[in-house]
């Protein structure tokens, strides 16, 4: 397969201005006609070919301008059609057959269950018609779906509906029509016995929009909550952002096979039924918060990827990074802010550092691909929003919205570049952010390494700061990164921010200074006592910080930072070092010896008089596992796991009477609602619940037992069947799975965390499990949801996927290869973990590379074949 480039951008040769689209469904032989208005693009030579991208398609009939062209008129290859002459201005029509029930890559048009549905992001659209798949060609879009009536009631599509009848045969169809110029990878379609559950919405102007959730019937009890968040979701954006809803209709369509999350085409956005559906009963306090974050998600691209998209693909994270931030910001509102912070923060520090660090790392804009599917990650997602949100905090809120204002103003209805947007910041606020830019094109995390001295004779703090970002695949050399550090300077006798002078210039308690050059100094004055400095507060970059910390600083600033989320962050290091210590000692079979000052730091947090329950229970949450493992520098997983073991043991030991008083202190028998304070009080008592069954006591395990057959909601049942399935008494585990298992049998969704549970389990049975289940009648290698839930979940299990016999590697790859054929991208995602492999010892180092060559010798699709290649580059 070949690489492309962004460097060789060119403009299309011809647009589409108008496409009629005609669908005949038929599981084996759908038949599409398009008939596209094309013109020659003006900056683009009169004569050129017109080349139309077209995959798996079978083609029935061709006319231009209602001439139908003979076999040497037109060329077919595997890419598309080529017809080397044409007028400046034309019709084209076409006829193709497609098959969707042999699409098992679930891109272009796919049956799910009885249903038929599209995904064509990125690169699908031409996986059901010859049409130019780029998103720069934006066309308003008249569509008729014509399907059997009994067996496919509803027929979906973008924008209104103006016509609808009967035809012979016992067919109907419905004609749709999108008044808003589009790129054809918004375009969707969705045909099948759907159910609607209905409301409304007045917009800020006072259009009356009609919103509506299609699901099959059995599901028609579980859109409430999607449908609520949707409405909040509209009026944040009008509030924050002044952005307005734009046609009569908008519909949400669940489907239970799709590759991701949700997808925004314009006014039908397609979720997979996972990010949409949520029941007290079935769903936990996680599910119901992402449910709302992806709805608000997809909604808010309406503006930030519909309205204004991108140019090219190399633009992804122009809408993703946008629109990421602008859902991060909208779930901090309507929930806790803090603990949202936190738990993007810990989960970015995680997944998206390995990222950059890995051999797939590569910029928020790449340079070049070769299946833009490998390129929906966390870098182009997370860290593109973590640059947005710097941008936000370098040039102030009011500033960043006059940017914003300016921008979907400027290029309403254009596909655009990420200079665009970040013009629009620089001329909103007088801000020259020329540097600021190589953040889009440098790869890896930068490290600064901090160090500050307090000259008592002086009164003054020097803190001095050194970036470096590490070299990344095809990256050698980096430069300094504008970098903003915001942070304050907490007095030690006084335990409060210090009053920050910097240059003779006053800046308050809490300022952001920037970091410019590959080392900088700055020197606070007036300073009359010595200070621990906070740096980085609420993440102010995307970087790692390094600041020699003792621990009595570490337990000074969680007792004292008045920054939330430095506070969480200085008992994260300070059970790190702790973490650390047990690490060694267990690689060298030395006694472990629990580190007094995390017990104490505990012992006040528990006893602590707060009412941010939310706050404290991410407090009293250790680093993962998979934390842990980024901060070391080769990962030893079987260590890292009885570390943090012997940790939380320990401390349940030590606090048991704590942990409990808060247990019971945060009991409730007041009916579900997903709302903060409850969240917050599950969260805490489910942490307290874990420690206590930690040392599987008595008490702790009648606790959880208790928990899980009270059947309260899902968030306490799933927490105590995970406690019971995660113990290491089978007899505990069993009874729970089994019973779990009968009376969920009926519900997929349910089923899969069923299966996520058992997997990720430590104890060694754990890959048997997965092979077990494998078979079980709710599994399907063709479905994501069930895959991820499956196999990912255990990809996840560090200490089994780790075995050193090698198996859970071999078990990954053997379903990589079959998905290979059936699912590429999902093929490609599910490798992940293999591609990490330098962080690990020799033996499994050579074990994970023997079945990276394994899969590189089958006859791969493009997307392995990219994501094998550079892990063994
Ligand atoms: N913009 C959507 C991306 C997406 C996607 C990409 C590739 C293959 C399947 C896909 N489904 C959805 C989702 C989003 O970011 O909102
Ligand atoms: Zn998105």
């Amino acid at each position: 397969p070949q690489a492309i480039h962004l460097s060789d951008y060119r403009p299309p040769a011809y647009r589409v201005t108008h496409t009629e689209l005609t669908f005949e469904l038929d599981p084996s032989a759908t038949r599409v006609k398009a008939r596209l208005h094309l013109e020659r693009h003006p900056e683009r030579e009169a004569g050129e070919a017109l080349e139309l991208d077209g995959e798996q398609l079978t083609l029935k009939s061709i006319a231009l301008d209602g001439q139908v062209l003979g076999e040497d008129e037109y060329r077919l290859t595997e890419q598309g059609l080529r017809i080397e002459s044409v007028p400046a201005s034309f019709l084209l029509d076409t006829e193709v057959e497609i098959s969707p029930e042999e699409n098992t890559a679930l891109e272009g048009l796919y049956r799910s269950g009885g249903m038929f549905c599209t995904q064509c992001e990125a690169e699908g659209f031409r996986r059901i018609t010859f049409y130019p798949d780029r998103p720069d060609v934006m066309a308003t879009f008249s569509t008729t779906v014509v399907g059997d009536a009994a067996s496919l009631p509803v027929l979906l599509s973008n924008g209104n509906p103006v016509e609808r009848g009967e035809l012979p045969n016992g067919r109907h169809f419905v004609t749709w029509e999108d008044p808003h110029p589009k790129p054809c990878y918004l375009f969707a379609l969705v045909a099948g016995d759907l159910n609607k559950v209905e409301d409304r919405f007045t917009t800020m102007s006072g259009r009356d929009v009609t919103l509506q959730i299609w699901v099959e019937e059995e599901n028609l009890g579980k859109t409430d909550h999607a449908m609520a968040s949707l409405k909040r979701a509209m009026r944040w954006d009008e509030e924050t952002y002044g952005r307005e809803y734009d046609l009569d209709l908008f519909m949400i369509v669940a489907v239970n096979d799709f590759n991701m999350g949700a997808m925004e085409n314009k006014g039908l956005n397609i979720f997979n039924s996972a990010a949409v559906l949520t029941h007290p009963d079935t769903a936990t306090d996680a599910a119901f918060q992402r449910v709302e974050g992806i709805v608000a998600h997809e909604y808010f691209h309406n503006w930030s990827g519909n309205r204004v998209t991108c140019r090219d693909w190399f633009q992804l994270s122009l809408k993703e990074g946008f629109t990421v931030f602008r859902d991060q910001s909208f779930s901090a509102d309507v929930n806790s802010a803090p603990v949202k912070r936190i738990e993007d923060v810990s989960f970015f520090r995680t997944a998206q550092f390995a990222e950059d660090a890995g051999p797939t790392a590569h910029p928020v804009r790449p340079d070049h691909y070769i299946e833009i599917g490998n390129f929906y990650t966390l870098t182009i997602y997370e860290k593109g929003a973590e640059i947005v949100r710097m941008l936000r905090n370098l040039v102030g809120w009011e500033a960043f919205r006059r940017g914003s204002d300016l921008y979907f103003s400027r290029f309403d209805g254009q596909a655009v570049t990420i200079e665009d947007f970040v013009t629009c910041m620089a001329e909103a606020s007088g801000q020259n952010l020329d540097q600021f830019m190589l953040w889009y094109s440098q790869a890896g995390t930068p490290e600064i390494d901090a160090h500050g001295e307090y000259d008592y004779a002086r009164a003054e703090y020097r803190l001095i700061l050194r970036q470096r970002t590490p070299a990344t695949p095809g990256q050698s050399d980096k430069q300094a990164l504008h970098i903003p550090v915001r942070l304050g300077l907490v007095g030690t006798k006084s335990g409060r921010d210090l009053a920050l002078t910097l240059d003779g210039e006053s800046l308050g308690r809490d300022a952001v200074i920037h970091l410019r050059e590959d080392e900088q100094e700055f020197v606070f004055t007036d300073l009359a006592e010595a200070p621990v400095p906070s740096l980085a507060r609420g993440f102010s970059a995307p970087v790692k910080l390094n600041f020699p910390y003792s621990r009595e600083d570490l337990a000074f600033l969680l007792a004292n930072d008045s920054d939330g989320f430095n506070r969480w962050d200085a008992g994260q290091r300070l059970a790190l070092l702790a973490l650390d210590d047990l690490i060694a000692a267990h690689r060298n079979g030395v006694e472990k010896v629990m580190d007094n000052r995390v017990v104490d730091a505990f012992r006040t947090l528990l006893t602590s008089d707060t009412d941010d329950k939310a706050v404290l229970a991410e407090m009293l949450t250790l680093p993962s596992e998979a934390y842990i493992a980024e901060q070391q520098p080769l990962v030893d997983v079987d260590a890292i796991h009885a570390a943090r073991q012997f940790v939380k043991q320990s401390l349940a030991v030590t606090l048991r009477d704590e942990f409990l008083a808060v247990y019971q202190a945060n009991l409730d028998d007041v009916s579900y609602a997903p709302e903060p304070d409850q969240i917050a009080a599950r969260s805490l008592k489910n942490v307290a619940l874990s420690y206590l069954m930690s040392i599987e006591d008595e008490e702790g395990v009648a606790l959880t037992q208790r928990q899980f057959e009270a059947e309260h909601n899902m968030t306490d049942v799933r927490h105590a069947l995970t406690l019971l399935t995660h113990s290491s008494r089978d007899d505990l585990a069993d009874p729970a799975l089994k019973a779990f298992g009968q009376k969920w049998a009926h519900d997929p969704l349910v089923m899969d965390q069923w299966f996520s549970i058992q997997v990720s389990r430590p104890q060694a049975d754990a890959l048997e499990r997965v092979k077990f289940l494998m078979d079980h009648p709710a599994f399907s290698l063709t479905n994501p949801n069930k895959v991820r839930a499956l196999i990912g979940a255990f990809a996840q299990n560090r200490v089994n996927f780790h075995r050193l016999d090698g198996e859970g590697y071999k078990l990954l790859a053997d379903v990589v290869i079959k998905l290979n054929r059936l699912n590429p991208e999902i093929a490609a995602r599910l490798i992940t973990p293999l591609t990490r492999w330098a962080r690990y010892d020799e033996t499994r180092q050579e074990l994970m590379k023997a079945e990276l060559e394994r899969i590189r010798a089958e006859d791969l699709s493009p997307n392995v074949y990219e994501v094998v290649e550079k892990a063994l580059a």
